[in-house]
């Protein structure tokens, strides 16, 4: 976390968001049915993370333009600062749609993540079919650098500045810039970009690197040859673009060892795709799968926060790449909050945002001695059915929660929050679950009430 900038700019994101919100209700008349619960950009600004979108420019207006100004303080643009994008021929440029969303940021106090100066894709077709000698392409990409982070100096907070450079097996991916010049490609790269931009977080950023595996090992032993070196490298982007029931469980762990090596960590580009269609059941799943990202960038303080790709079904990658998949975003392409927009809520925070009537939670005692007891919440819902929960009391006689099966549950002070298991979020119509926990107590131990959020 090196710049001062983004701390200062940050802070000012709450003022921004507050009016944002406030701007929001005002037009309630044409918001859309939504949760209640505050924005997730103030949730994640709470915890110290960002929480952020790629975004289309031509489609910030109306309902995905609120939503992109409410919910999130960082937006990506999903194509547009893309080399083919801003350099379709030689020497002539349109910079017009990424000009545009930064704009939508600041004006909507959030900071953008450059994407990308350095890949093997969505190059114009002058550069892919040139016959580059090494030295005309060394100037090119050193000039490209200079030209598109120079001309966002001080707007954009962050830069992936090279993307994707490993194959699976963590080999180095033969590519435009690799077969031309090597793996120091990479070095030339960043320094270049300081040299733009020296307040600018620079970052290599990756797809299949989330968990522990060959490829994020490669990438592991880049950054710290790279940081050895005293080449500039900040932090590095793991993608994250997943799939329903994938989790990779050694993703905290992963995510620790990079910051370990003295740099950030940002997921950068999260979506969680299914095969269509959505059921209730898969998207229970893909809340469980969003959650547990989100858990796990909350655990590490160098995780920046999470960036998704598309915030909504109706402007996501998936369909057109994977056919018969998609429902990978946290709304539906209609702009509802699915499960998995209430668990990246909970996560950081927040309730769960569905209305509860219908759903009550019963707290009792299963035994009970000199300093120890043993309890039980049941969560039963008749006409109202649940996707996930969070439930929460007060233990107001000095009792303390040891341990907590079925739920995740912690104590802050007297206020003891439990969220559902991965397994027992859903709650159907009629239907109803429990969780259970050991809690030591002293003098009294009166039963408290439990709010369901
Ligand atoms: O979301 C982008 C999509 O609109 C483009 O068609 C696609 C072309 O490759 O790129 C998508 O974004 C990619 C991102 O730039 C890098 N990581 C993988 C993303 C999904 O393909």
């Amino acid at each position: 976390m090196r710049t001062s900038r983004s701390s200062v700019r940050s802070r000012l994101t709450a003022l921004f968001a507050g009016a944002a919100t406030l701007g929001a209700l005002l037009a309630a008349g044409t918001a859309t049915a939504h949760a209640a619960g505050p924005p997730l950009r103030d949730l994640a600004e709470a915890k110290g993370k960002v929480m952020g979108t790629a975004v289309t420019g031509s489609k910030l207006t109306g309902t995905y333009g609120e939503i992109a100004g409410r919910e999130f303080n960082w937006l990506t643009p999903g194509n547009a600062m893309k080399w083919g994008s801003v350099e379709p021929a030689r020497g002539s440029f349109n910079w017009a749609e990424a000009d545009q969303i930064v704009d939508f940021a600041e004006a909507h106090g959030q900071e953008v993540r450059g994407h990308t100066l350095v890949w093997h894709s969505q190059n114009p077709g002058w550069l892919d079919n040139g016959n580059w000698t090494p030295a005309e392409l060394g100037r090119l990409m050193d000039d490209h650098i200079a030209l598109e982070v120079g001309r966002y100096k001080g707007r954009v907070a962050a830069w992936d500045v090279v993307n994707e450079p490993f194959n699976e097996d963590g080999t180095y991916r033969q590519t435009l810039w690799y077969n031309g010049l090597g793996t120091d490609y990479i070095a030339r790269a960043l320094t270049a970009a300081r040299a733009a931009d020296p307040a600018a977080e620079l970052y290599i950023n990756d797809y299949n690197v989330e968990g522990v595996n060959a490829k994020s090992t490669a990438l592991y032993n880049l950054v710290k040859s790279l940081k050895e070196r005293g080449v500039p490298i900040d932090g590095v982007g793991l993608q994250a673009h997943l799939i329903v029931g994938q989790y990779p469980s050694t993703m905290q762990q992963n995510i620790q060892r990079f910051a370990d090596l003295g740099i950030d960590v940002a997921i950068t580009e999260l979506d969680i795709r299914m095969q269509l269609p959505a059921t209730q059941a898969k998207l229970t799943q893909q809340a469980a799968d969003y959650k547990a990202v989100m858990n796990a960038c909350l655990a590490v303080s160098r995780c920046t926060g999470v960036t998704v790709w598309g915030f909504t079904d109706s402007d996501s990658w998936i369909p057109g790449t994977f056919p018969g998949q998609g429902a990978a975003t946290p709304y539906d392409e209609n702009y509802n909050p699915k499960p998995a927009y209430h668990a990246i809520a909970q996560a950081l925070g927040g309730g769960t945002g569905q209305p509860t009537e219908g759903c009550t939670a019963t707290y009792s005692v299963g035994s009970q001695w000199n300093t120890g007891l043993t309890g039980q919440v049941r969560i039963a819902c008749a006409g109202a059915s649940l996707s996930s929960w969070k439930a929460d009391w007060t233990f107001g006689a000095g009792q303390r929660i040891t341990q907590a099966w079925n739920a995740t549950c912690t104590q802050s002070g007297t206020t003891v929050s439990c969220t559902n298991a991965a397994w027992n979020g859903s709650v159907p119509d009629g239907g109803s679950v429990t969780f259970g926990f050991n809690a030591w107590w002293n003098g009294s131990n009166p039963v408290p009430t439990v709010t369901l959020g």
